[in-house]
């Protein structure tokens, strides 16, 4: 039957795999996305169609015969040929895409675009096609389609081109980037995306900065009029801003799992008396992890006093290890941390520990337990492990935040705010993190915890809703 509201997005909400004894094992898809869209979605009337991301996605796809039914949701898992989704996925989401809007190319070498990228755009439009194709058919007569983020830019167009009825939203999670920097993209491929997204009746972002770069964008590479609407070639999309936060309780009840408490006992044992600096992200260049580590090394070098009593712990989610500069980059950190540990460790003392798995249980303890939470991007959409730690941390925490995440706009009256690029600065604000007095601690964590908690995913998907023209 057709669905009366219908997300689509690269990641679905659920990861299947083969268990040994032949059972199809499913578990939470990683990602701020899937966190922020999974609780707005969970037990919703709803289809959500999303790419089959392994064999195990495969395989409960068919098995289901169309949409996959399971923990409240229905999804529908698309096949895409390997080769078709690497090049959509790898190269052109993650390593154009991606890159443009964080910053995260230095101009002098990167990008290049050559026949082989050509190639790889032409498997971006067609996944892009797929995914209209697959929620044209799966939506009913006028019906809100959310369409998310940065691998579904073309859709919106395409979806409008054979479903003029529906309502088309598109939610951009990341930074936009300005028009000087996203012409490092070839001028078709730019024109290009940004029709693509003006095929939308709704184009969200999370913060004013980003729809602003956004809006320059259009009137500059495109000729649009532009102000809190967007008019070009006889449409008008409207540009609106929905920051994205978490479900306190469901973060509560997920933190109330016996394998949460499990993880908290091995931490506490690993951490003994000691103060915690933590910082969780995904194995990504943009959440700045190498000065992260620069930043806790040049404490240690400043604040003999501290050693031994304060530990460093990174959990890192694996992330894109198909795309060389990640793997690179991922090199790059543990050889820091390794040099880190032989610089200051003791027989007692492991200054810095890096994890690099997929373990939520542990990531949720360790929320509950820091002293100091890093979370430094060099530029970040939103960033949901700033609103996560405050709402489940009992320790009167302080946050160490960067000021390019969408989320010091609402948290930076209680949050220690960072140049991301300045590592001595860092450096300070953990220091100033450790040191801050118990009173201060409190009062801001008290703020934080409330700052932190507003905005429930919810909330966000039925503002952008609301916000759609009403049905023709
Ligand atoms: C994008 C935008 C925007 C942590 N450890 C594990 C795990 N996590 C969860 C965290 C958090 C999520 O992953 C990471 O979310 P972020 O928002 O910090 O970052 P991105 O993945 O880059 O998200 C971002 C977001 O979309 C939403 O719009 O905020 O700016 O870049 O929820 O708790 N998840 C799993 N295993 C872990 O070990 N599955």
């Amino acid at each position: 039957m057709p669905s009366a509201l219908a997300v689509a997005s690269n990641r679905g909400p659920l990861s299947f795999s083969r268990t040994p004894d032949g059972d199809l094992a499913v578990r939470r898809g990683a990602g701020g996305l899937v966190s922020a869209l999974g609780s707005a979605m969970r037990g919703r009337d709803a289809l959500w169609v999303a790419a089959a991301l392994s064999d195990g996605d495969r395989e409960a796809a068919y098995a289901s015969g169309g949409a996959v039914e399971r923990e409240g949701f229905r999804v529908c898992l698309l096949d895409i040929e390997q080769a078709t989704y690497d090049r959509y996925y790898n190269e052109i989401a993650n390593r154009f895409l991606w890159f443009v809007c964080h910053y995260l190319w230095e101009p002098s070498r990167a990008p290049s675009v050559g026949p082989a990228e050509r190639e790889a755009w032409a498997s971006y439009q067609d996944v892009n096609r797929r995914f209209a194709r697959a929620v044209a058919e799966g939506t009913g007569e006028a019906a809100p389609a959310m369409l998310q983020d940065y691998h579904l830019a073309l859709a919106p167009r395409m979806l409008r081109e054979s479903r003029p009825d529906l309502r088309i939203a598109l939610f951009w999670h990341i930074p936009f980037p300005e028009p000087d920097y996203m012409s490092l993209l070839p001028d078709a491929w730019t024109h290009e995306l940004l029709t693509g997204m003006l095929g939308a009746d709704l184009v969200g972002f999370q913060t004013r900065r980003w729809a602003r770069n956004f809006v320059e964008c259009v009137r500059e590479l495109l000729g649009a009029k532009a102000a809190r609407a967007v008019q070009h070639e006889g449409r008008q999309s409207r540009i609106g801003i929905y920051p994205v936060g978490v479900d306190p309780e469901h973060l509560a009840t997920s933190a109330a799992d016996p394998a949460v408490k499990k993880e908290k006992a091995i931490l506490r044992r690993w951490l003994g008396d000691r103060r915690l600096v933590l910082r969780v992200d995904r194995t990504e260049l943009s959440k700045n992890i190498l000065r992260g580590f620069g930043a806790y090394e040049l404490l240690l070098e400043r604040r003999p006093d501290l050693h031994g009593k304060i530990a460093h712990l990174a959990l890192l989610t694996p992330s894109r290890r198909d795309v060389p500069e990640y793997r690179e980059y991922i090199a790059e950190c543990e050889a820091g941390a390794k040099r880190i540990n032989e610089r200051f460790a003791s027989v007692d003392w492991e200054p810095l520990r890096v994890e690099i798995e997929d373990n939520f249980p542990r990531a949720l303890a360790a929320y509950g337990m820091y002293d100091v939470l890093v979370v430094n991007p060099v530029f970040d959409g939103m960033n949901l492990v700033a609103r996560e730690g405050p709402t489940l941390n009992r320790n009167n925490g302080s946050l160490v935040l960067s000021r390019n995440a969408g989320a010091w706009e609402d948290l930076r009256s209680a949050a220690l705010g960072v140049n991301p690029f300045d590592v001595e600065g860092t450096s300070a604000a953990i220091e100033r993190g450790i040191d801050m007095p118990a009173e201060e601690r409190r009062e801001r964590a008290v703020r934080l915890r409330r700052l932190a908690r507003g905005k429930p995913p919810s909330r966000w998907l039925e503002r952008q809703i609301k916000d759609l023209p009403p049905p023709a």
